[in-house]
């Protein structure tokens, strides 16, 4: 399972104290008490909010505090209530109360609202506590404590974009390139053994998920290798990024490793074959005169990307192109067509 997770600290706002005071004027010489009432403070919810996709934004926030009530003043005057703070969410994301371990709640919805701390209610002022034995009553209610929590929230990622290829093609050395995923990377096949997801940044705060996961060879959908089964963990990706290795040092051939992929695919599910795919031709920095890309892309007849994982050649290109057909397939999506 794939999870961002973030520890936040929320708090409602306290109330307001309540106010000692009487009435003092002019020709009434035993004013009453006037001592106004405390605001209540702000209570803290959570929103989900469409077209957010990640908790990183938790990560240089850890304290949420509600506004407080203002304490009444004289004259009965009423102090001001707290503003409720709104925290908005992914939806998707699971509330869990960490102090006591407990799911508070599944935020499965958009547009959800949940009130996770009460709020303190305002004290009464002194005038509240007035009775004919006490006509001049000298205390008044503090506020009380808005409710405080530590809690978790768990997001479940869902990929845009999944990558497959053989082992040791160089997939997690992609992925190690362009987010902070830091899977495993060796010169040996099945060096991944479970998928790994990846957050691609790019400038002016785009985003998507890129997942890693294990090797697949010919015969996977039999067992062979790893087996197939961690395809299941791209069925909803968006688009598929098949890697090739343009020297595998297995001495096995590109093309009829892209063939017997696009074949496990097949047989896995029609739905994922029929995945947009961007076929990558990975580690260039062997082919320096590019001879054998030039040879694959005239065998594949197909459009080729080039990169270097390791030297980072291509790579920028590759995350816009790859940021552009997830920006288009997510429009068809919202419009319908998907
Ligand atoms: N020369 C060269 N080597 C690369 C490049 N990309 C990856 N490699 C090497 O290829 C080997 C395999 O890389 P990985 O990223 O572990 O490959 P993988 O596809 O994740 O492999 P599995 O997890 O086993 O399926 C490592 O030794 C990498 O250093 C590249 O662009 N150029
Ligand atoms: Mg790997």
């Amino acid at each position: 399972m794939f999870i961002d997770e973030a520890k936040i600290y929320v708090k409602a706002g306290d109330g307001g104290n309540g106010c000692v005071s009487f009435r003092r004027e002019k020709f009434i010489p035993k004013g009453g008490p006037n001592g106004g009432d405390g605001g209540k403070g702000g209570s803290v919810y959570l929103q989900t909010v469409e077209g957010l996709d990640t908790l990183m934004d938790f990560a240089g926030k850890h304290h949420w505090q509600a506004q407080n009530g203002k304490p009444g003043s004289g004259g009965n005057r009423h102090g001001a209530d707290g503003q409720d703070l709104i925290i908005p969410v992914p939806p998707g994301t699971l509330i869990y109360d960490t102090d006591i371990d407990l799911l508070l709640k599944d935020m499965n919805k958009v547009a959800m609202k949940v009130r996770i701390c009460r709020s303190g209610r305002g004290g009464k002022g002194n005038k509240a506590f007035a009775t004919p034995t006490n006509q001049t009553p000298r205390y008044a209610e503090p506020g009380k404590k808005g409710q405080e929590r530590n809690i978790r929230l768990e997001l479940k990622l869902i990929a845009d974009v999944g990558l497959v290829g053989m082992p040791n093609a160089g997939k997690s050395t992609l992925i190690s390139r362009c987010s902070a995923a830091k899977p495993k990377i060796a010169d040996y096949p099945f060096t991944t053994l479970e998928p790994v997801l990846g957050i691609v940044e790019l400038s002016g705060f785009r985003r998507y998920v890129l997942a890693d996961i294990p090797g697949l060879i010919e015969g996977s959908h039999n067992g062979a290798g790893l087996g197939i089964e961690f395809l299941r963990h791209i069925e909803r990706t968006r688009i598929l990024v098949h890697i090739l290795d343009i020297m595998p040092v297995d001495g096995s051939e590109p093309v009829r490793n892209y063939k017997a992929i696009r074949n496990e695919l097949k047989l896995y599910s029609k739905a994922l074959a029929k995945k947009q795919e961007v076929i990558v031709a990975n580690k260039i920095d062997l082919d320096p005169d590019g001879k054998i890309v030039k040879d694959l892309k005239k065998r594949l007849n197909k459009k080729i990307y080039p990169i270097s994982a390791v030297t980072g050649s291509g790579i920028k290109e590759l995350t816009e192109l790859l940021w552009q057909k997830v920006k288009e397939t997510k429009k068809e999506y919202n419009s319908g067509t998907d």
